[in-house]
C-alpha cells in the first residue's frame, strides 16, 4: 500500500529524529546497504544542521559538466528577495530527490546520474514531435540568473540563485497546438543508477504538470545552473523546473520529456496522496497541510520566518487563478 508508508518529507521538522548528520562516503555506503530501513523510517528528514554546513559531503571523481563554460550568467534584477542567499553548501547537501533515496542526504548517491548524452523530447499536441540534445537546447536559449525563494511543502525554505531561461522560450520552441491546455513533464527513469526507482510502491517516473498559462508565466523558469555553475546532479541536472510561487515538489528535476495535452496530468505526489499534494500546490500560509501548519518556514541557513501568500509572488501570479472555482488552489 502506497499511503501507509510514512515518507521522509512528511515528517514535520519537530518530529524528526536528531541524528548524526554528517555522512561521509563510508557511512553513506553503509546507509545505502541498509536501504529498506531508510526507506521506511524517514528519520533522516530533518537531519540538516550546522555540522552539515561546515563539513559538507565531498563530491569527487564526477565527470565534468560540458556546459560549465556557459556560467556564470548575468543576474536579472527584476526578481528581488528580502533575505540572504542560502549557503551553497546547505542547498547542495540537503535535497529531495526520491529517485536517489527518501531522505535528504542524497547528494553523493545522485552523482551516479549520467548527464550526457541527455535528450529532451517534446511531444503530444505539438506541430511536430522533436527530440533535442541538452547542449543544442542550451545554445538556443537566453541564459540569465534569477534569485528566487523556494518553499518546500515540508515547511523548510531557501533562497537560490538559479541560472536558466524562461519556460515561455521552451514552449515557443516546442510549437504547441492551440488545443494544448497543459504541459506534462517527466523525469528520467533508470533504476540501475537511481535505487529509489526500485521502490516499486512509488509511481515512477516522477511526473509534474502545469497549465499553459502557468508555464508561460514570466516567473516559470527552466533551471540549468545554480550558484554560477551548472546545476549539480542532486539538484536536478541538467534541466529542472523552478515555479517559485508553488511548493517545492512541483519543481521537477532531471527532465527528459515535455508532453503537451488537453488532459490535466496527475503528478507523482498527487497519485500517491492527492488530498495532501494536489495539482495546484500554490503556497499559502493560511491553508495548512492536513498534518502540519504552513504558517512559517525554517530557512536552511537562517531563522524561522513567516510564509507568504504565493511565496511572495502574488503580483505576478494571482491573476491566473481569479476565475478558477471549486478547486483547492493551495494544496
Ligand atoms: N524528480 C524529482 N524531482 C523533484 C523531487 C523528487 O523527489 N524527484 N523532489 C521535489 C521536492 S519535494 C523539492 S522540495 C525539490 C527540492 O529541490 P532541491 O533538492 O534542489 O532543493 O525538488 C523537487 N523535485
Ligand atoms: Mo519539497
Amino acid at each position: 500500500m502506497l499511503i501507509k508508508r510514512k515518507r521522509g518529507w512528511e515528517v514535520a521538522e519537530r518530529d524528526a529524529t536528531p541524528e548524526s548528520t554528517y555522512m561521509n562516503r563510508r557511512s553513506l555506503v553503509k546507509a545505502l546497504a541498509a536501504g529498506p530501513l531508510l526507506a521506511m523510517g524517514g528519520g533522516l528528514a530533518g537531519c540538516w544542521d550546522e555540522a552539515t554546513a561546515s563539513n559538507p559531503p565531498q563530491i569527487v571523481d564526477v565527470p565534468p559538466d560540458p556546459s560549465a563554460h556557459l556560467y556564470p550568467v548575468q543576474r536579472n534584477l527584476r526578481y528581488k528577495v528580502e533575505r540572504q542567499i542560502t549557503d551553497e553548501a546547505d542547498a547542495t547537501t540537503y535535497n529531495n530527490f526520491y529517485e536517489f533515496g527518501s531522505h535528504k542526504s542524497i547528494s553523493i548517491a545522485a552523482q551516479a546520474l549520467k548527464i550526457r548524452p541527455w535528450t529532451v523530447t517534446f511531444d503530444g499536441m505539438v506541430e511536430k514531435p522533436v527530440s533535442i540534445g541538452i547542449d543544442d537546447l542550451l545554445k538556443q536559449m537566453p541564459l540569465e540568473e534569477r534569485v528566487y525563494r523556494h518553499r518546500c511543502v515540508e515547511a523548510w525554505s531557501m533562497i537560490v540563485p538559479w541560472s536558466g531561461f524562461p519556460m515561455a522560450k521552451l514552449v515557443e520552441l516546442a510549437k504547441p497546438l492551440s488545443s494544448a491546455k497543459y504541459i506534462k513533464m517527466q523525469t528520467f527513469q533508470d533504476p540501475e543508477i537511481a535505487p529509489g526507482q526500485k521502490q516499486h510502491w512509488y509511481p515512477w517516473p516522477y511526473v509534474e504538470g502545469l497549465t499553459m498559462a502557468e508555464a508561460t508565466n514570466e516567473l516559470a523558469f527552466m533551471v540549468t545552473g545554480v550558484y554560477g555553475k551548472p546545476v549539480p546532479r542532486q539538484m536536478g541536472a541538467p534541466l529542472r523546473l523552478a515555479v517559485p510561487w508553488k511548493y517545492g515538489f512541483k519543481h521537477i528535476k532531471s527532465i527528459v520529456r515535455f508532453t503537451f495535452t488537453d488532459k490535466r496530468p496527475v503528478s507523482f505526489w498527487e497519485e500517491i496522496q492527492g488530498a495532501e499534494y494536489g495539482f495546484w500546490a500554490n503556497v499559502n500560509p493560511k491553508v495548512n497541510h492536513p498534518r502540519w501548519s504552513q504558517a512559517t518556514e525554517r530557512t536552511l541557513s537562517g531563522p524561522r520566518v513567516p510564509t507568504q501568500l504565493y511565496n511572495g509572488y502574488t503580483e505576478y501570479v494571482a491573476d491566473m487563478y481569479k476565475d478558477i472555482k471549486g478547486e483547492n488552489l493551495f494544496i
